[in-house]
């Protein structure tokens, strides 16, 4: 059970005592009624219920939301609010259907809100631009895929990029990678440029994986947690559960983030009858310490320094020698570095106290066993390599990797956001092996690296990129820079969007412009062979069948994966061995494709994708099977103590923080209450705290502007903004993405893996004119 006197300590070195917080955990009534509000707006069918009671279970529909793990021993609701609005989002009765688009020109739908947009309801029918009427107006299918495989047909393949936003299924996402391929290009940028690229990348370097090392199992048997960046309460609710349960069970939790997110502080459990009606609540953080962005680096020195001074006071008992040794490099230069790293510049840059940092460590010596989280507060920074490295310095020191009960564990972003790059969805060779493909398909995949999601902008900027081919996302809307995005989009000769419901991006068409509308997780998917499952992989590597219970939007709509063959068809000279009709109408077909070109880890796929829990594809690292160059776990010596990048310099400059609420799913707008912050009706807003705000000389509530402090010859600037007092360490600003993407530079990114530096741009404030 939970130790009553261990209370969190919410230390700050600025503490914001009338910041508006929301008093309750996360979970609860609170959460119980945000699900009940999106069934008031959408009102739920029999079936809506029938898909929610079998949400995230062996052989029922896996959320469309995030990507956390669907244990084998469900709860008799495994879904959270979140999810919820997810599901009703996509069951939606409302439908953008060919009078909608007759109704109105796309100037007119350019002024309308990013939730009405989405509220418009479900795409009916295949759409082609008209620019002389600037409407949308109905195509054939048959006329839709013939147009677009001409003018792909007769493009260099280089040309054209297809990207994919972690929505689709694995058996849609390989044959959009093999047609790229098959094309002659790997141009496939995916939604994970712009959110874990940083560990793909960089993992793959010190550990040897593109993922993380846990398992569910790790959760039950830890004890320790230490928290960066990572928004447990709005982005993967259903974690609570298994954080909860490792507290109930002794574990110690210790988060670092510059806000003070509810759900890493509290926690009631919707499911939990007792907790419900008594207001009982779990604490979940031991510790919270709220950093500056950008101070992991320093915070994480300041961690080792720790675990070094304990070894020197008691050496052989602290640091674990023998695993170093025979597991690691690099380990005696990455020591000199964090030795010589001055205490003073670790509390300038973290914000904290020395004594915070060495109460943290001490919790971490406390643990035989320890576990690293993460999400974006790591990932979305300059130097989002070196939080990656010390993070896993941290870990290797102990010998925190490799045993059950540790590890490093980055909670990813869409349901089948890791899933799309394991099989193949990604801008190298090396993610489809190019041997198999020639032997399988006779086609012969291209050597040269393809684009990611920066490459392929500066392609659509610099005109050498000519079509966008989009399996989902709103790609415009979620980029850095938009302001010149949107300009430069609109002069593409080619863009295809495959999606649910109508976007931003599906505003700036190309000069042929089309908007396909295809199925969602929920709805049923019947081809030739009878209905057909989907599948995704998890943030833990685990991989699960969904099956859709819906109705589609209208007989009209189809498959992403009849979508992308019935392309890949029009597109492609005719090849025996490419049998896009056979796959369409069977995908245990495409399973069995998946299967042969990576059978490590899709071995018997068809037979094992309704396990109970998902099917584990297992991970090298995990084993202590070190598949880096060295063949070693590699220790990162720090070249600096900042995840920041370089900026002007001036007391005015403040870093700013780009942040998603907890009613929206990235740029899909639920609605205007982010419940768990306590703040509620605008997203058109600047969290400051009130120090900082009399500091500068401003008034809370008074309408501001923020421009970029990057000078790279672009102005950019957002109005319209009310600033608002809340609880944020001095130096850092925070307010909503998508609404503050034009203050982001496109070159302002991670530096091995492009990932934009969203949660650490440097702005300036001024007043409205
Ligand atoms: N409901 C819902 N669920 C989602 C999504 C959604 O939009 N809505 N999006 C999905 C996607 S695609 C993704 S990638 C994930 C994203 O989920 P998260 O990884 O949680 O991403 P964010 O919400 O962008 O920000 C995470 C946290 O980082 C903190 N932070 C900011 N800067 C720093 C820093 O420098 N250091 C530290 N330590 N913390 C910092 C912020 O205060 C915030 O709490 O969620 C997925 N799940
Ligand atoms: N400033 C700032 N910018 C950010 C971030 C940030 O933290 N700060 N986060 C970044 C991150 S992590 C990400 S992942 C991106 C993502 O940003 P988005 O591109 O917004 O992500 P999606 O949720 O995939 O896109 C939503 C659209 O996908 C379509 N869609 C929904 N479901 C499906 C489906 O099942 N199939 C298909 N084909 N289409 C579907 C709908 O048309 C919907 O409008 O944004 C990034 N941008
Ligand atoms: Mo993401």
């Amino acid at each position: 059970m939970t130790d009553p006197t261990r209370r969190p300590s919410h230390d700050s070195t600025t503490q914001d005592p009338d910041t508006p917080f929301y008093d309750k955990a996360a979970g609860g009534w609170g959460s119980m009624h945000g699900i009940s509000h999106v069934f008031g707006a959408t009102k739920p069918s029999a079936v809506a219920l029938k898909i929610l009671s079998n949400q995230n279970k062996a052989g029922g529909m896996m959320c469309t939301s995030c990507a956390w793990a669907k244990p084998a021993k469900p709860h008799t609701f495994e879904f959270c609010e979140n999810g919820a609005k997810a599901t009703m989002w996509e069951l939606d009765k409302a439908r953008a259907d060919r009078d909608f688009f007759e109704e109105h020109t796309l100037s007119d739908l350019r002024n309308w809100h990013d939730h009405d947009l989405e509220k418009a309801g479900r795409l009916t029918e295949p759409m082609k631009y008209d620019p002389a009427r600037d409407r949308y107006v109905p195509v054939s299918w048959d006329e839709a895929f013939a147009a677009i495989g001409g003018e792909l047909a007769a493009m260099p393949p280089e040309e054209a990029v297809f990207y994919s936003s972690g929505h689709a299924g694995l058996e849609a996402s390989y044959l959009f990678a093999l047609f790229a391929r098959a094309m002659g290009h790997q141009n496939l940028p995916q939604s994970s440029n712009m959110c874990h690229e940083t560990t793909s990348v960089n993992l793959q370097t010190f550990i040897g994986t593109p993922v993380g090392t846990c398992t569910l199992e790790d959760f039950d048997h830890c004890d320790a947690i230490f928290f960066f960046g990572q928004n447990t309460g709005s982005n993967s609710p259903r974690f609570l559960h298994t954080l909860k349960a490792a507290v109930e069970r002794g574990c110690r939790i210790v988060t670092f983030n510059p806000l003070r997110e509810r759900g890493l502080i509290e926690f009631v459990d919707p499911q939990n009858p007792v907790q419900m009606t008594v207001g009982q609540s779990t604490q979940i953080s031991e510790r919270y310490y709220q950093l500056r962005p950008g101070g992991d680096v320093a915070v994480l020195a300041g961690l080792m320094k720790c675990v070094l001074a304990a070894e020197d006071a008691a050496p052989g008992t602290v640091i674990d020698r023998a695993f170093i040794e025979a597991e690691t490099t690099g380990y005696d230069e990455m020591v000199t570095a964090v030795r010589a790293a001055p205490w003073d510049e670790i509390e300038r840059h973290s914000g904290l106290t020395r004594a915070m940092i060495e109460e943290a460590a001490g919790i971490y010596l406390s643990a035989d066993k320890a576990i690293g989280i993460y999400g974006m507060g790591l990932t979305q920074h300059v130097n989002g390599w070196l939080n990656l490295g010390m993070l896993c310095n941290l870990l290797l020191m102990r010998g925190n990797m490799g045993k059950v009960g540790a590890g490093i564990s980055p909670v990813r972003g869409h349901s089948n956001v890791q899933g799309q790059r394991t099989v193949g969805v990604g801008e190298k060779a090396a993610h489809m092996p190019a041997d198999k493909l020639r032997e399988m398909f006779d086609i012969d995949p291209p050597e040269k690296d393809g684009l990611n999601a920066v490459g392929a902008c500066e392609g659509i900027l610099e005109g050498r990129v000519k079509a966008m081919v989009c399996l989902g996302g709103n790609l415009v809307r979620a980029l850095p820079d938009r302001a010149r995005m949107e300009e430069a989009w609109s002069r593409l000769p080619l863009t295809v969007h495959i999606s649910t419901k109508l976007n931003r991006s599906h505003l700036v068409p190309g000069t042929s412009g089309y908007l396909l509308p295809c199925l969602g997780r929920t709805d049923k998917d019947i081809q030739a062979s009878g209905p057909q499952a989907v599948t995704m992989e998890d943030s833990l590597s685990h991989i699960y069948g969904s099956l859709g219970e819906g109705d589609p939007p209208s007989e009209h709509v189809m498959s992403e994966t009849a979508i992308v063959c019935a392309l890949a068809q029009a597109t492609l000279p005719d090849n025996p061995k490419l049998r896009w009709r056979d796959w369409t109408a069977n995908y245990d077909r495409i399973r069995d494709l998946i299967a042969e070109t990576y059978p490590d880890d899709f071995a018997d796929f068809n037979a094992r994708m309704f396990e109970p829990g998902g099917f584990y594809r297992g991970n090298p690292a995990r084993n202590r099977d070190w598949k880096t160059e060295s063949g070693k776990a590699q220790f990162t010596t720090p070249t600096t103590l900042s995840a920041l990048g370089e900026a002007p310099a001036g007391e005015e400059v403040m870093t700013l923080i780009t942040l998603r609420s907890n009613d929206q799913f990235n740029t899909t707008i639920y609605g205007f209450s982010d419940r768990l912050r306590g703040l509620e009706g605008s997203r058109m807003i600047v969290l400051m705290n009130r120090d900082e705000i009399a500091r500068l000389g401003l008034e809370e509530g008074q309408e501001i502007a923020l421009t970029c402090a990057v000078e790279d010859g672009h102005s950019r600037r957002v109005d319209g903004l009310t600033l608002t007092a809340y609880d944020l360490p001095a130096g850092c600003v925070a307010g909503y993405y998508p609404e503050l993407n034009p203050l982001v530079p496109l070159g302002y990114h991670e530096k091995n893996s492009q990932t934009p530096a969203y949660k650490g741009t440097p702005v300036r404030i001024s007043g409205t004119a």
